[in-house]
């Protein structure tokens, strides 16, 4: 196993078992909820808040930092009194557009089969009208209970809702980065321990079609040093929601590894730490389920009014990217941050409908799918059901030959290949190149001249047993 690019966790026949009590509370899970999660394919992410009455702004200055963190922004360039003001924004929170059976029917036609929806972010400001908190929903002139409404408007369209929750909560005067020294800071943390585990077992009763809590901001070293507590509120969230999934960045062992315990076992359902990043291949995942979340933009999750110099990632771009995280056994999520009036931006509806007309042609490449553990060779990326391949092509081979490398013995070869989205029917070639201490034989799809493409497309081969075999010759004397 190779270490992953966040934590130091080293391979685990390296080290020495180090005794961990507040370890992995669950192993590999086989169950419906994480075989569905296992199919998802394509999630989408929505960022949206009281940041997003702003767009990473304020009179005309545009805050250094992800929209979604203005709150934090300070310096010369921050407005006087900021925090206060920023605080006050609930007194007009009021997105007028805002409709989530839009923003549902559209992640259902880009082909998203589960999304994440911020609950509550860093500032506090809680998006259901919470009992627990007086900073909610409820004292905005919006007033109504917008996560119950993202819940009833995907699951009407078959769309599984996770709960983002930031347990870094800037509104809590209790909340501390830092692991609290004096009496009074001890007591100020408890509080905000129970005012979390209150609002989460909220969330649980209020939403039980959710599938699972996508957490965050779990890094404060107070935090950290909770492990007992966050230990024994996984175990509670498991127990009052059987199948709730739950992922790595929740809490730690009590030697503060996070993610992944001391001894490298997974803290969660699924590896949750590949955010605007990906694994460079399969070894790297230990057999472990994950997801990436990815920005459209560089680094914005909430939304931006003026991207101006900021490259936003195309269609093509997230259809790649989709298809990496495919042929390494995990979903994509693609991260949407609705406007001040709560809609998705022009551009963002132009990548969702794009991506929508490539997913719905090419589904079968997508969906019900598992790694295919082959050299694709550059060409593009390779998934696999039960009896066929897809390989993804995002590099059209100069020649017009997609080459797949298959050991010389595989059991199950290509019979046939043909383009997924029209059915065209393609040649395929078995080709042993001959070459001396080679055990792998190629097969080759060949690209007609005609076939035009301005994206990247599906090869589907099906697979059956190889007929025939290379015809062995002496070999020479060296
Ligand atoms: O700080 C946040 C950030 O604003 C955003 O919510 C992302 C989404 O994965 N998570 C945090 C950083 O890890």
């Amino acid at each position: 196993m190779t270490t992953s690019p966040w934590t130091s966790r080293q391979p685990l026949d390296s080290r020495p078992v180090v005794p961990v009590e507040f370890g992995p509370l669950v192993a590999r899970r086989d169950d419906e909820p994480m075989r569905r999660f296992r199919r998802y394919g394509l999630g989408q992410f929505i960022h949206f808040g009281l940041y997003s009455l702003l767009g990473g702004e304020y009179d005309g200055v545009r805050a250094p930092g992800a929209p979604e963190w203005i709150r934090a922004w300070h310096g010369p360039t921050a407005p006087a009194d900021w925090t206060t003001i920023y605080d006050g924004l609930n007194e007009s929170f009021d997105p007028a557009g805002l409709d989530a059976r839009v923003w549902a029917r559209q992640a259902k036609a880009m082909g998203a089969r589960y999304v994440i929806f911020t609950t509550k972010h860093h500032d506090g400001f809680a998006l259901w009208p919470s009992a627990h908190s007086a900073y909610s929903v409820a004292n905005s002139p919006f007033g109504r209970d917008l996560v119950g409404e993202v819940v009833d408007a995907y699951t009407a369209e078959g769309i599984d809702v996770f709960l983002y929750f930031s347990v870094l909560d800037w509104s809590h005067p209790g909340y501390s980065d830092g692991p609290p020294e004096t009496d009074r800071a001890r007591a100020g943390w408890q509080e905000f321990l129970d005012y979390t585990r209150a609002q989460l077992l909220e969330l649980l009763d209020r939403y039980p079609a959710a599938r699972g809590f996508w957490f965050d901001g779990t890094w404060g070293r107070a935090w950290v040093s909770s492990y007992e507590f966050t230990h024994a509120l996984e175990q509670e969230l498991r127990e009052r929601r059987p199948g709730l999934i739950i992922g790595s960045r929740f809490r730690n062992d009590e030697h503060g590894a996070r993610h992944f315990d001391t001894n490298g076992r997974l803290l969660g359902d699924y590896e949750q730490g590949w955010e605007r990043k990906l694994p460079a291949d399969r070894a790297m995942l230990g057999g472990n389920d994950w997801d990436c979340v990815m920005t459209i933009g560089p680094n914005a999750w909430g939304w931006m009014r003026n991207t101006a110099g900021e490259y936003q990632k195309t269609a093509d771009d997230l259809i790649e990217l989709l298809m990496r995280c495919r042929s390494m056994g995990g979903n994509l999520v693609i991260n949407f941050g609705p406007d001040a009036d709560g809609r998705m931006t022009a551009y963002e509806d132009a990548v969702a409908e794009q991506l929508g007309a490539w997913i719905s042609a090419n589904a079968d490449a997508v969906y019900d799918v598992g790694p295919a553990d082959l050299d694709a060779s550059g060409i593009g990326w390779l998934t696999a059901s039960e009896d066929r391949l897809f390989l993804t092509v995002v590099n059209r081979p100069v020649n017009g030959v997609a080459r797949l490398r298959l050991p010389a013995d595989a059991a199950r070869v290509p019979v046939s290949a043909r383009l997924l989205a029209s059915g065209r029917p393609l040649e395929l070639r078995r080709t042993d190149l001959g070459l001396d201490l080679d055990d792998a034989v190629h097969y080759d799809t060949v690209l007609p001249a005609d076939f035009a493409a301005d994206r990247a497309f599906v090869i589907e081969l099906t697979l059956g047993a190889p007929e025939g075999e290379t015809v062995k010759r002496a070999e020479a004397w060296m």
